[in-house]
């Protein structure tokens, strides 16, 4: 895992880009296809990488990451690429200073073949609270869930040639913090005079929301969590993590399901945990450090 970060770092930040932000969004959107109901869909299969999913609208934009990430999956011929883009995930939200997230290694790729996740199963930004739900309460989220979720809007930023729509939403787009909710709190919003899809913007029009960002402050179930989290940041830290682990691990097996019970079993830093737990005399924890990955050889 620890060589793999490293490996991804290289991929995505580089003199000309931080991609960081479109790493997240491919992780959410191989996970958000996901339907407790049967099973169907979610961080298993890395099935975007075949057509029609590949091309489906809401992935727009999404081959520059897949692409992106080659040199990496070259490196690691033995890491399924489901495994890989879940890490990238939660590696680009570290690199930008957001929360640890606990992710697993032990996803399966599907060969090409029918899709089990249809067109239509990720969110419709033009729309409002009920279509959000719908769609996030079908991966098994709560509202509270659903607008700690929102918050990753904090980063990167809508591209016209992508989603149609433009701008980012906050200040700094490759900082993992809470601007996103203080700016929608505290910022003026109205819909854009422009020949593109709705959107709102601030008074200087410098940043943007799309429909269902407003529909986060317009409902009124979901507003106070966008007030709590516009004032507590740690708060939103410790949500979003919870939130994003279950995100990007829905759909896989029993193996790569996070464990709130044993943190130990982190798949993020093994290596270093490994070494903590030998500094403290831990053999047990130790070795089950190395059973999970851990690299004994790669700290002093
Ligand atoms: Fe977001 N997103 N997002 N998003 N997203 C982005 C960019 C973007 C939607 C729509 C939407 C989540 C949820 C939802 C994330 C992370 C996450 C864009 C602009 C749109 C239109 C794309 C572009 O490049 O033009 C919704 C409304 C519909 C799918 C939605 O429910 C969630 C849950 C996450 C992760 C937790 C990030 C980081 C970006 C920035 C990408 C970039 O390239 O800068």
């Amino acid at each position: 895992v620890d060589s793999l970060k490293s490996s991804v770092r290289k991929a995505i930040i580089n003199g000309k880009a931080n991609a960081c932000p479109m790493g997240i969004r491919l992780a959410w959107h191989q996970s958000g296809t996901f339907d407790k109901s049967d099973g169907s869909g979610g961080s298993n299969g890395a099935t975007m990488r075949y057509e029609p999913e590949a091309s489906h609208g809401a992935n727009a934009g999404l081959s520059i990451i897949r692409d992106m990430l080659k040199p990496v999956l070259a490196e690691h011929p033995n890491v399924p690429i489901s495994d890989i883009w879940a890490l990238t995930g939660k590696f680009a939200c570290e690199f930008l200073g957001g929360p640890k997230i606990d992710v697993r290694i032990g996803r399966t790729d599907k060969p090409e073949g029918p899709s089990d996740r249809p067109d239509g199963r990720l969110p419709d930004a033009s729309q409002g609270a009920e279509h959000l739900r719908e769609i996030f309460y079908r991966q098994g989220f709560n509202d509270q869930e659903i607008v700690a979720l929102s918050g990753a809007h904090t980063l990167g930023r809508c591209h016209r040639t992508r989603s149609g729509y433009d701008g980012p939403w906050t200040q700094n787009p490759l900082k993992f913090d809470n601007s996103y909710f203080s700016n929608l709190i505290n910022m003026k919003w109205k819909p854009r005079e422009w020949d593109g899809p709705l959107q709102y913007e601030n008074e200087n029009g410098k940043y943007m929301m799309l429909p269902t960002d407003m529909a986060l402050i317009t409902d009124e179930k979901f507003k106070p969590f966008v007030e709590m989290y516009a004032n507590d940041e740690a708060a939103f830290f410790r949500d979003f993590a919870a939130a994003f682990s279950k995100l990007i691990s829905n759909g896989c097996n029993e193996q790569c399901q996070p464990k709130e019970d044993d943190p130990v079993k982190l798949a993020g830093d093994m290596s270093a945990q490994f070494r903590e737990h030998c500094m403290h005399g831990s053999l047990e924890h130790a070795k089950k450090c190395i059973a999970d990955g851990g690299d004994v050889s790669s700290l002093e």
